[in-house]
């Protein structure tokens, strides 16, 4: 290869990331900063931007070592709720075991579990008022369960069978629940960013008083539509709140190549001049606090919030992937924030509002509930059992009037399936 150096110049080289820890690999998280619960400010929802951007290069806590809340950010939640939090967490995590399960003994193709994030997505979900509206990645089934959206209807859609709402026109875990204000997730790494935007400026349009929310992978935030995103909303100070969710892991790719080694993901934020919070996303309470604290700002009209929530993806990224492959299995273990579940339950049972016994007796009962609502959907059908939905409808719902061709291709398909399967039946 020729070189085009001149004279005693260095060569000029490029850094590529590589993550600390492979398989097989001792874990020491001793270089991630984790400052003590209760020691960052709490701004005024309604200051100037650049007053919440150290709190994008700290983390904002609310549990302590004591399982004790503390601080400005403790939202100051009563029992009941905090239990309803408890509760729909586990709930999420009830269900993500089952489908997981479900998944390898063939009843689905696909399921993406969220473990170890549940407090990302179960806490928005219940400092959002129920209507704003929310633009979710693939990770964020605790905002559907915090809802209360049915499981059936998620494991119709899962299973891909007749009563799936969706056709089993989308890849399982796909939802879309526009009663529930739950826009259709993309399996397009972050288109939801921009549409959030502009739904969130659409409101302001019409003088409504809706804000959104869309949450984001860490890796993904490497993606135009990023920007393009926090570029909306910084110049139209649009009523939006940005999550990313940085679980340190895009599939097999670490932080590193979406930018971590240089600075935190809160620290966009600091770029385009919008308020950033950087928050413990495994403490259930700093998740709401922050949330809220993003939602009336945005609510008052002071604008958009980017926070990144940190965290681990203590599981693979989806049923196909085999993280042994390419990250030390002590990761979980040593991982330095905990469990978001644990951390909640041991707070409340320092309260004195919970005890090992009511844990214990309400996972039994969650396993329950979730096992019931799987046996409701399989009567519907599971994957390759033909009680899918009719073979007709994948040409309906597009045009109001089926063009020429379609209705053509249409017949030639159902014709050509009943020559394949002459026993099959067109319900
Ligand atoms: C535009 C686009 N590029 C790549 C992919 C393939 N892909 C699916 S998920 C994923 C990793 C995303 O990681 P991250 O944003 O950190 O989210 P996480 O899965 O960790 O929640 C990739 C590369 C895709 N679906 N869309
Ligand atoms: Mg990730």
């Amino acid at each position: 290869m020729t070189s085009n150096a001149r004279g005693n110049l260095p060569p000029l080289s490029l850094h590529v990331p590589e993550p600390k820890f492979r398989p097989g690999d001792a874990v020491d998280y001793s270089h991630i900063a984790i400052p003590a619960a209760g020691a960052q400010a709490r701004p005024d929802e309604g200051c100037v931007a650049a007053e919440t951007h150290p709190l994008c290069l700290d983390m904002v806590r609310v549990l302590d070592e004591d399982h004790r809340a503390i601080g400005p950010w403790d939202p100051k939640l009563d029992a009941d709720t905090l239990r309803r939090m408890l509760r729909t967490m586990a709930l999420t995590r009830a269900f993500d075991d089952r489908m997981y399960r479900g998944q390898r003994q063939g009843k689905t193709s696909f399921y993406m579990k969220c473990t170890g994030e549940e407090a990302t997505s179960v806490a928005p979900a219940m400092a959002l008022a129920d209507d704003d509206m929310v633009f979710p990645s693939y990770r964020q089934q605790g905002i559907l369960i915090s809802r209360g959206y049915p499981l059936v209807e998620m494991v119709n859609q899962i299973y891909s069978n007749r009563a799936d709402k969706l056709k089993g026109r989308q890849l399982p875990i796909m939802y879309s629940a526009r009663d529930y204000s739950f826009f259709t997730i993309s399996g397009n790494l972050a288109t939801q960013y921009p549409q959030a935007v502009g739904w969130a400026m659409a409101s302001a349009i019409k003088g409504d008083s809706r804000i959104a929310a869309t949450w984001i992978g860490e890796g993904s935030t490497a993606e135009g539509d990023f920007h393009a995103a926090m570029t909306f909303a910084a110049v139209y100070n649009a009523p939006v709140i940005f999550n990313v969710v940085n679980n340190q892991w895009a599939i097999s790719s670490f932080s590193g190549f979406a930018g971590a080694e240089r600075t935190t993901f809160a620290a966009r934020a600091i770029g385009y001049g919008i308020a950033g919070i950087r928050v413990d996303g495994n403490d259930p309470l700093a998740v709401y606090a922050a949330t809220r604290w993003a939602a009336d700002r945005a609510r008052s009209n002071g604008g958009p919030t980017l926070i990144e929530h940190f965290t681990y993806r203590a599981e693979g990224h989806s049923t196909s992937d085999d993280p042994g492959q390419y990250r030390s299995a002590q990761e979980r273990e040593e991982w330095p924030l905990g469990d978001p579940i644990m951390r909640l339950k041991r707070h409340l049972i320092a309260l004195g509002e919970w005890s090992d016994e009511q844990h214990d007796a309400m996972d039994r009962e969650l396993m329950d509930h979730v096992k019931a609502a799987t046996k409701e959907a399989e009567k519907n059908g599971i994957l390759g059992h033909g009680l899918h939905h009719p073979f007709h409808t994948m040409f309906e719902d597009v045009f109001e009037e089926l063009p020429w061709h379609l209705k053509e291709q249409s017949e030639q398909a159902i014709r050509e399936r009943r020559i394949k399967w002459p026993e099959w039946k067109e319900s």
